[in-house]
């Protein structure tokens, strides 16, 4: 493709020529014969011409294929010179602005009377890489502290929050790297250790060892990090950590010698890979594999809380990782056991103004519970999924939303708050109650009778809902259902 640039500077010459020549046949047009004389003779296709006037730019065999930059730095003569390229049958052109302070004010005066040309503006074009370098340094220097704090220490360990999953394993394997660490020498470890079925999948398919830690071995670590979790979670175990790299909402009340806590990151594996980038560390395959897989599932696949960086580090760890074995961690979501409960759901369970509800009574393992929310929230007419069971000897609730109505956080703390732990966010959320309490204030936890209770009080908590929004509104909304559609 031919590249016709009309350019006043030297060095905006020269640094276009290095960048389009690889891939555009570039010539320049100055209006300085010595300017075109210096760089013709430094091997740049260059012409000089006066570029006020009309032939010059039919000399110069524009065809609409031919990408047309036209330097502005704010004069006027600009308007004239786009003229005269358009009445020569120039139609793609990039007028790229240099040096100008309010270069949104001159792109819309631009644009008014030239809609078809696309207005760059130098600064923005440079500003994103040099800003992610700069703050890559600040990384790095961050990086290097807590590498130098960590590198005499016996042993170190790398803790993880209980059950850990894909983002906690995939964590501790990153910051054992970037610690120049080995499985002997850092200790991947958990006070309660893996147990959903995609989770152990995971880690036997990319060989990560989560060593169980008892609260009483704590001590015998020189170093202790924490990733994917903060201290407070181990209430009053632990209130003093050497390094905490997290996602999570910050938290008071311990103290931490280096911590990098980003609660807009959709997992820890996001700020890890910043960290290694940072440093330019080596990435194995497996590390970059489990990390890939870490970002999917903590923002289930970009449909949760993802941004710019997520993405980024997505793209930066993709080429190194091995997609076939993500494919194969999975499809261990489906296993025949999780089937039989959404079987059992299927057949007891009750949808109601999009609300599924379902009791699948006791259960061997909690996380049936939130697979099976997580499963019929795909349906077609199903908003709402609130699934709960019995599990040694508490009653656990799980409730899934669409993310656009009420929060699901606030209906379990409303309903369980008082009973037993609950809370969550707006999408998900979680109650955990003992089966004395939860007897105690609604009766017996058996068959049918928990799907309706459960499926009334979400039903009242929506029309509430509803009810305040119409208050406010000051308009009638009676007919539409109970859960906004939008
Ligand atoms: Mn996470």
């Amino acid at each position: 493709m031919r590249c016709l640039a009309i350019c006043q500077d030297e060095l905006l010459i020269k640094v276009l020529d290095e960048i389009l020549l690889a891939s555009f046949e570039i010539e320049f047009l100055v209006d300085s014969p010595a300017l075109a004389r210096r760089l013709g003779d430094a091997g740049v296709h260059i012409t000089a011409a006066d570029l006020k006037r009309k032939d010059t730019y039919l000399k110069a065999d524009i065809s609409p294929s031919t990408c047309v930059i036209v330097q502005d730095t704010g004069k006027r003569g600009l308007k004239k010179v786009l003229d005269n390229i358009r009445d020569a049958g120039g139609t793609l052109i990039y007028v790229l602005g240099v040096g100008i302070s309010a270069s949104a004010d001159r792109e819309d005066e631009i644009k008014s009377a030239f809609p078809d040309v696309s207005y760059l503006a130098m600064a923005e074009l440079f500003g994103g890489p040099l800003l992610t370098e700069f703050g890559r340094s600040l990384t790095r220097a961050r990086v290097q502290q807590y590498q130098r704090y960590f590198a005499d220490a016996d042993r170190v360990l790398i803790l993880l929050h209980n059950d850990p999953d894909p983002d906690a394993m995939a964590s501790g394997l990153a910051l054992r790297n970037l610690l120049r660490r080995t499985k002997t020498t850092a200790i991947i470890g958990a006070l309660q250790n893996v147990t959903r079925p995609e989770n152990l999948r995971m880690a036997n398919l990319l060989d990560i060892h989560v060593e169980t830690i008892a609260a009483g071995d704590l001590q015998t670590f020189d170093r202790i990090a924490m990733v994917d979790v903060q201290p407070h979670y181990f209430t009053g175990l632990i209130d003093r950590v050497d390094l905490v790299i997290d996602h999570h909402p910050e938290q008071q009340g311990y103290s931490a010698v280096y911590k990098d806590i980003r609660s807009d990151y959709g997992s820890t594996c996001t700020i890890l890979t910043e960290h290694l980038r940072a440093v330019d560390a080596n990435i194995s395959e497996r590390t970059a594999t489990a990390m890939l897989y870490a970002i999917k599932s903590d923002t289930l696949f970009f449909n949760r809380q993802a941004n710019r960086v997520d993405l980024e580090a997505f793209s930066f760890l993709y080429p190194l990782s091995d997609a076939a074995l993500i494919r194969k961690m999975e499809g261990a979501e489906i296993t025949m056991e999780r089937l039989a409960f959404v079987m059992k759901a299927t057949e007891h369970g009750r949808l109601e103004e999009q609300v599924f509800c379902a009791f699948l009574g006791e259960l061997p393992r909690e996380d049936f519970i939130p697979y099976v929310a997580d499963f019929f929230l795909q349906l077609e007419d199903v908003k709402w999924t609130i699934i709960a069971g019995l599990v040694n000897g508490s009653f656990v609730v799980s409730v899934r939303n669409l993310g656009y109505s009420r929060n699901a956080g606030e209906f379990v703390r409303k309903v369980f708050g008082a009973l037993g732990s609950a809370g969550g966010h707006r999408a998900m959320a979680k109650a955990v109650v003992p089966v004395e309490s939860y007897r105690t204030r609604f009766g017996e936890p058996t068959g049918e009778a928990v799907t309706a209770g459960l499926l009334e009080q979400a039903l009242q908590f929506l029309h509430e809902g509803n009810a305040a929004e119409k208050d406010k509104k000051g308009r009638d909304r009676e007919r539409e259902p109970a859960i906004p559609r939008t």
